[in-house]
């Protein structure tokens, strides 16, 4: 299989890609995390441009250029906020990764990085969350034709060993 999937640890603004994906809000105006991250790398003209946009629903995907930013473009897309699981986040976490990869391919992306969405303020548990991301790009990324390689994220170390570990029992 010449595709690949695979875990980074690291700051996703340094990454040259061709697209890396924002946890961004419905806003998409910029907020702390790693939306806060990619808008303070990208400079003021990636604000103009999502000012542009109209805000997004939770788990729809929207795409700018990249700007400053070593990635070519920022597929942003709003994660869902955690409440009890029983809230329809599983399908909003899930439609966040499917959504933001049928954009990649729409724009014939090679080379697409994930940040964790929902994760960090958003309060997605660990591992249900890597579950998600994981298993959705999996089942999905054959059926991409300009999409080669997917990466993976990550900024702690906690984070990083549920990566491993999803990996490990998907058979990856
Ligand atoms: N590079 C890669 N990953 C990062 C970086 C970085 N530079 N910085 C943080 N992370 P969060 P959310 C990881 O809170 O939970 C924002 O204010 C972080 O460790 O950024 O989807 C938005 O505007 C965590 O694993 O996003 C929204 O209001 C993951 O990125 C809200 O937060 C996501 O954490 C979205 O919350």
């Amino acid at each position: 299989m010449d595709k690949k999937m695979r875990i980074w640890q690291g700051d996703i603004t340094t990454l040259k890609v061709d697209a890396i994906v924002n946890a961004a809000n419905k806003s998409l105006l910029g907020g702390g995390g790693v939306d806060g991250a990619i808008h303070k790398a990208a400079g003021p003209e990636l604000l103009q441009a999502t000012k542009k946009l109209g805000g997004a629903e939770t788990g729809e995907a929207k795409i700018t250029k990249g700007y400053k930013l070593p990635a070519h473009f920022v597929i942003h897309t709003v994660g869902p906020v955690y409440k009890d699981g029983k809230s329809g986040e599983a399908q909003l976490l899930e439609d966040c990764y499917k959504n933001a990869l049928v954009l990649a391919e729409k724009h014939h992306l090679e080379t697409v990085a994930f940040s964790a969405i929902s994760t960090g303020v958003y309060g997605y548990p660990l591992t249900e969350a890597t579950k998600i991301a994981v298993s959705t790009i999996k089942n999905r990324l054959l059926d991409m034709k300009s999409i080669k390689e997917v990466i993976f994220v990550v900024f702690d170390d906690s984070l990083k060993e549920v990566y491993e570990k999803t990996f490990e029992h998907l058979g990856i």
